[in-house]
């Protein structure tokens, strides 16, 4: 085990209350691509920040809506990998962890951690475009007249979308500040699969780092973040996460 290792094992054995900023890299072991591989096949021409908007739904709902169609049949297919169970698992020691996702998978969720804030939603579920009540399950559509966005049962329009936060959309004003609170509460960040490019959401580690938090990064490549970091693990967050966390699978 490196030192680096086996000093980030330490920090998190001595933390009470850790917070963990996951992004895609926490899920790209699972076999859900991230934002910046480029997206396989029929996607590999788009570019999710264009496809992820209003406007972008306004203007052709229906390419919007096949995008989510096929991403959702990717979250389908896959399921949580070694180091989203390792930081459910790490509640059981009885520390007070707070998980601070960008992800949309459900996948922390799935695994048994009981605080996470989803800054960015959640893509299993949908919503009217229009704000009309109601968040309800995605479930695989038949698709008898081809991937469409389904009628809204509130006002009738043809406006239902994953429940997410686009580009140019505000996140929740209330999950955003429970996730600043975590963050300033917290013993230790722990950064994991995130490029850090995305805001308001990359302001929470940015806020960590100004307010000296303890600070450990896992990502195979390094980000803005690495050289400032308490620790910087260059890797995986399936062969990492459990290596510092204990592996929760016993
Ligand atoms: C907003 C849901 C008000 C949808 C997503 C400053 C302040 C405020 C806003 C902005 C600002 N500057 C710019 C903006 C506008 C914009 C923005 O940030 N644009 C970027 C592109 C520059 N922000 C917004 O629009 C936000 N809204 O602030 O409203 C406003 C509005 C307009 C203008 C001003 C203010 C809303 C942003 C939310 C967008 N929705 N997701 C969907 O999923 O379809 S964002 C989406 O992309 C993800 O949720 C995630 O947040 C982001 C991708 O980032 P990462 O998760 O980091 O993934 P990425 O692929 O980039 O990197 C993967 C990393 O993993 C890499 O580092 C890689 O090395 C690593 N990795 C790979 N394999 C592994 C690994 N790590 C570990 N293990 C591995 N195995």
């Amino acid at each position: 085990m490196t030192i680096q290792i086996e000093q980030a094992r330490r920090l998190a054995a001595q933390s009470k209350r850790p917070v963990f900023f996951t992004g895609a890299g926490m899920s790209a072991d699972s076999g859900i691509p991230t934002f910046r591989d480029a997206l396989t096949g029929l996607w590999a021409r788009y570019d999710p920040t264009e496809l992820a908007t209003g406007d972008a739904f306004a203007r052709d709902p229906k390419l919007v809506w096949s995008f989510y169609e096929y991403r959702r049949d990717i979250v389908r297919r896959c399921a949580p990998n070694a180091g989203h169970r390792a930081i459910a698992a790490f509640e059981r020691d009885g520390k007070q962890v707070a998980v601070v996702t960008q992800n949309v998978d459900g996948f922390h969720q799935l695994t048994g951690s009981s605080q996470v804030l989803c800054l960015h939603g959640n893509i299993m579920e949908n919503r009217c475009h229009h704000g009309c009540a109601g968040v309800f399950p995605a479930i695989a559509a038949a698709d008898p007249g081809g991937p469409v966005p389904p009628i809204c049962q509130g006002c009738g329009r043809r406006s239902i979308r994953p429940n997410v936060v686009w580009f140019g959309e505000t996140l929740d004003e209330d999950i955003l500040l429970r996730a600043a609170s975590a963050v300033h509460e917290c013993d230790l960040m722990v950064v994991v699969g995130t490029s850090g490019v995305v805001y308001p959401a990359a302001g929470l580690a940015d806020l960590a780092l100004r307010i000296g938090k303890p600070f450990v990064e896992i990502n195979p490549e390094p980000t803005s973040w690495s050289e400032k970091a308490t620790l910087y693990l260059r890797g995986r967050a399936s062969e990492i996460v459990p290596q510092i966390l204990g592996d929760g699978e016993h």
